[in-house]
């Protein structure tokens, strides 16, 4: 076990506050509204908080957004917002969500480890 836990790649990432906007809803378009979510990184998943309790909250309800990371496609925009830094989550049921930080260094850690998790999670 611990052998192969070894050679799997280090996807995962701990709480960061991101800027989200969900652009598109099983192919519909949404309404672009930017919110600060709390966000955190597993190794197929990418979970939406309202804020850090919320993640550790027991309460029944106080549930994150899951995005699905199999099959996703994951790509850096100029396009889709005026705002720096933003890079589009498309999931493959046609989900689309635009995320965004200042911090170059910060969105491209994001962006690297969102497109290693998609990688291994696809593959697998
Ligand atoms: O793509 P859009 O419509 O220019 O996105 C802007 C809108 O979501 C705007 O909200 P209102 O439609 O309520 O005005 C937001 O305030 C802006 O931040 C959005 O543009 P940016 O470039 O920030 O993604």
């Amino acid at each position: 076990v611990a052998v192969t836990a070894m050679l799997e790649p280090y996807v995962e990432l701990k709480g960061e506050n991101l800027n989200v906007a969900k652009i598109s809803e099983s192919g519909k378009k949404q309404r672009k509204n930017w919110t600060s979510m709390w966000t955190m990184l597993t190794a197929d998943q990418l979970l939406f908080y309202k804020d850090k309790q919320q993640e550790t909250s027991q309460k029944p309800g106080a549930k994150a957004e899951v995005v699905q990371l199999c099959g996703a496609v994951i790509e850096w925009t100029t396009e889709k917002s005026s705002r720096k830094n933003v890079f589009q989550v498309t999931t493959n049921t046609g989900s689309e969500y635009l995320l965004q930080v200042d911090s170059y260094s910060t969105a491209s850690k994001w962006y690297d480890t969102v497109r290693k998790a998609i990688d291994s999670s696809t593959k697998a």
